[in-house]
């Protein structure tokens, strides 16, 4: 009689491990068809590079920063990536501009903004990036849709998690859009 083969399951788990970094993505639009624009963004972002794990619902935003402007629409995705930060940067930057954004004023409206929120436990300061990004953790337009994906996910310099910072953060208004 011939042997049993080899226990399958370890190998069957191990194909099951993400092969690249876990990257969380912030995504607002407050200019033109706001809808159509997030849709179009994820759709250009993903790539066999930058792949689409899952999506938050969508949320309408009372605008922080500079206030009198139109309301955001806001959504976060979360990505397996083999990209590198400051790649995945370009490659934001370049869908923002396939979707006509003008950079002009200052956390002004915009078509799209993507924002790298947080790179697998990876801490970034360079010039053009900062990871996590430096104002995540105050903003419930990001916290109430990253929490949906991943609650318990720490900051990698604080420690917190997600629900920790939601509830640490007051007054701004997040009203979650039914699709
Ligand atoms: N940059 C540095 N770190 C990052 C990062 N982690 N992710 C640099 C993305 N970019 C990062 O951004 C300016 C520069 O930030 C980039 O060139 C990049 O090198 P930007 O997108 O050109 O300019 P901005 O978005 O107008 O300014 P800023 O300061 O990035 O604004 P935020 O923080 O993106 O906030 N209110 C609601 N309700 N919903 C929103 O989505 N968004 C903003 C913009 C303000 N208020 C909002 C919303
Ligand atoms: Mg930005």
């Amino acid at each position: 009689m011939s042997a049993l083969p080899p226990a399958r399951e370890p190998s069957g788990r191990q194909s099951k491990q993400p092969s690249g970094k876990l990257v969380y993505l912030g995504l607002g639009s407050n200019l033109g068809d706001r809808y159509a624009n997030l849709r179009s963004a994820v759709e250009q972002l993903t790539a066999p590079d930058l792949r689409l794990l899952r999506l938050s619902g969508l949320y309408e935003t009372e605008p922080i920063g500079l206030r009198d402007q139109a309301w955001f629409l806001n959504q976060v995705a979360e990505f397996e990536t083999d990209l590198m930060p400051l790649q995945l940067l370009r490659r934001a930057q370049k869908v923002e501009r396939a979707l006509g954004r003008r950079r002009t004023v200052r956390n002004g409206p915009r078509t799209l903004d993507v924002d790298i929120l947080l790179f697998g436990s990876a801490v970034v300061d360079c010039d053009d990036l900062t990871v996590p990004h430096p104002r995540y953790h105050e903003r419930r337009f990001v916290l109430a849709p990253l929490a949906e994906l991943n609650p318990a996910l720490r900051d990698p310099r604080t420690h917190q998690s997600v629900t920790q910072l939601l509830q640490a953060v007051r007054g701004q208004a997040v009203r979650r859009v039914q699709e």
